[in-house]
């Protein structure tokens, strides 16, 4: 697609070679998760593609697009400075890419904090944000089992991960986060 090739370009410029590697590795992933799980392996794609857009931006450049875009941020969110990417990045790809489709727009938006009721592409991109080919951190081979026996599982261990590492460092959870774990486990509990 002749499309990829322009994005992969404005990526390039925009993210340093680690962060540009760890994007094609998400896209890979996302699409190999989509495959699997009878996902739109296109849409997967992209996401994964373009999900960490804003990743390198400095502080200014993320209040630059709030502003622009008329996003306001609440407490949690403007004393975490690392979810602002995936909130500046969905605004990115919607309002300068133009990329008007609300299921890549939101699996960017959710793709640090997870959310209740993710679509299945927002799950994927969550999960292969984790288990993409660059990953190393403790216990990615447990996800990586995880996510070939089912989403859903891996999904609540990738949940669980977070909010334990979270209050190990006494960071705050963003809502969206606990609200994603409440959901996931109700849902294991009814069966
Ligand atoms: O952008 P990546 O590094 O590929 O991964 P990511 O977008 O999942 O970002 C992970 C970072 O976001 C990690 O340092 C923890 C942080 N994070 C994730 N969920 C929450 C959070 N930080 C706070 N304060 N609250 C959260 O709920
Ligand atoms: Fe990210
Ligand atoms: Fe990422």
């Amino acid at each position: 697609m002749q499309k990829i090739d322009e994005y992969k370009i404005i990526l390039q410029s925009r993210l340093d070679e680690h962060r540009y590697n760890h994007s094609l590795c998400v896209a890979d992933e996302a699409k190999r998760l989509a495959e699997k799980y009878g996902g739109n392996t296109e849409k997967c794609f992209l996401a994964g593609l373009l999900h960490d857009i804003t990743k390198n931006s400095d502080p200014k450049e993320h209040l630059q697009i709030f502003e622009t875009f008329g996003i306001i941020l609440s407490d949690i969110e403007k004393n975490a400075q690392k979810l602002w990417h995936a909130m500046s990045g969905a605004a990115y790809i919607e309002n300068v890419l133009e990329i008007r489709d609300n299921e890549i727009v939101d699996a960017i938006r959710y793709h640090t904090t997870a959310k209740a009721n993710m679509s299945l592409t927002s799950k994927i991109l969550y999960l292969a944000d984790f288990t993409s080919a660059d990953r190393n951190y403790p216990d990615v081979n447990v996800i990586r089992g995880l996510v070939e026996k089912s989403l859903d599982e891996a999904f609540i261990y990738a949940l669980k991960y977070t909010i334990i590492d979270l209050t190990e460092r006494s960071k705050a959870i963003h809502p969206d986060t606990v609200a994603a774990y409440n959901e996931t486990v109700l849902h294991l509990e009814d069966n």
